[in-house]
């Protein structure tokens, strides 16, 4: 069983899709192992994105994910990082397949509605900025 990092992210909270999101990895069959609203800190968003710091797009995506809170999750099941990453869709809804979470709630390639880990090393790293041993069911 894998686990993977999930983020919704605030244009899809604003657009009232949490319910709609939550609903595709539940119906793909995935157990969620943790879940929380919370507020993204610049420090947290920093470790987060540390590949992303000094690109062009860094700026904008900081503010963005920490101006109002995302939900946090993290789901389980078999081949989770991959399956999940499809379920979302491509990074530009303009670019994602129909029936994807992007192609159905994201506003764009930057206000995208979801993140989600994209390797177990990045999973196991991810995971661990969010979720103490403590807020994760076993
Ligand atoms: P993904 O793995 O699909 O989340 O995409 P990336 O890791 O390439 O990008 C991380 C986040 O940076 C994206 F979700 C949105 C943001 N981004 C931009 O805002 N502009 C860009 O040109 C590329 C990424």
């Amino acid at each position: 069983m894998e686990q993977t990092l999930v983020l919704i992210k605030p244009d899809a909270i604003a657009n009232k899709h949490i319910g709609d999101i939550i609903k595709h990895y539940e119906e793909a069959g995935f157990k969620i192992a943790a879940m929380k609203l919370m507020q993204m800190t610049e420090k947290i968003a920093s470790i987060h994105y540390a590949e992303h710091i000094g690109k062009s797009f860094y700026d904008e995506l900081v503010k963005f994910m920490t101006d109002d809170p995302i939900v946090a999750m993290v789901l389980e099941g078999e081949n989770a990082i991959a399956k999940v990453r499809e379920i979302n869709g491509a990074t530009n809804p303009a670019n994602a397949a129909d029936g994807t979470i992007r192609k159905l709630y994201a506003e764009n390639g930057s206000r995208n509605a979801v993140h989600a880990s994209d390797s177990a090393e990045s999973a196991a790293r991810e995971i661990a900025i969010f979720f103490s041993k403590v807020e994760m069911v076993g």
